[in-house]
């Protein structure tokens, strides 16, 4: 599906490191458009639908505490297999494990501050959308250097 779309976010320790305009370089560079992008301080309320799935995990207050401490920019990406592909280039989740060339592979140490969040499926990515993203908020702008590769 070329209209695919995904939640790319970078965490607290991402905007602090100025690593903003490095991570949104890279998915320019792969192909995928940008159709939605702001920075907010996210409340723990947010950030316990966001993350949902975590609830009963050990670590769930402290991922709640890092990720409200300081503001992120949330994106929606848009283009073929982009969760996918997005998912390959923001690397394992724990950045001891991330290979060099994904974004915590080149940028973290610590799985506590792994640099970026992207969505796990797509369905998962169309809820969490739909949690950040108000659909005004989302472009829908024609992107030329694609229309070749729709038949
Ligand atoms: O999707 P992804 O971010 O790669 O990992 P999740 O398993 O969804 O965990 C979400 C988030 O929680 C992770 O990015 C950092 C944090 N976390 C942690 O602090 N310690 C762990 N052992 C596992 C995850
Ligand atoms: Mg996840």
């Amino acid at each position: 599906d070329l209209r695919e779309r995904t939640l790319i976010a970078v965490k607290p320790d991402g905007v602090q490191r100025r690593l903003v305009g490095q991570i949104v370089q890279r998915f320019e560079k792969r192909g995928f458009k940008l159709v939605g992008l702001k920075m907010l301080k996210a409340s723990e309320d947010l950030l316990s639908q966001h993350y949902q799935n975590l609830q009963k995990k050990p670590f769930f207050p402290d991922v709640l505490c890092y990720m409200s401490a300081g503001p992120v920019v949330v994106m929606v990406w848009e283009g073929y297999n982009v969760v996918r592909t997005s998912r390959m280039m923001v690397g394992k989740t724990n950045p001891t494990e991330a290979d060099p060339g994904t974004v915590r592979g080149d940028f973290g140490i610590h799985v506590s501050r792994n640099v970026v969040h992207a969505s796990d499926s797509v369905e998962g990515a169309q809820r969490e959308i739909q949690l950040w993203f108000d659909g005004k908020e989302l472009m829908d702008w024609d992107c030329c250097d694609h229309s070749n590769l729709s038949e």
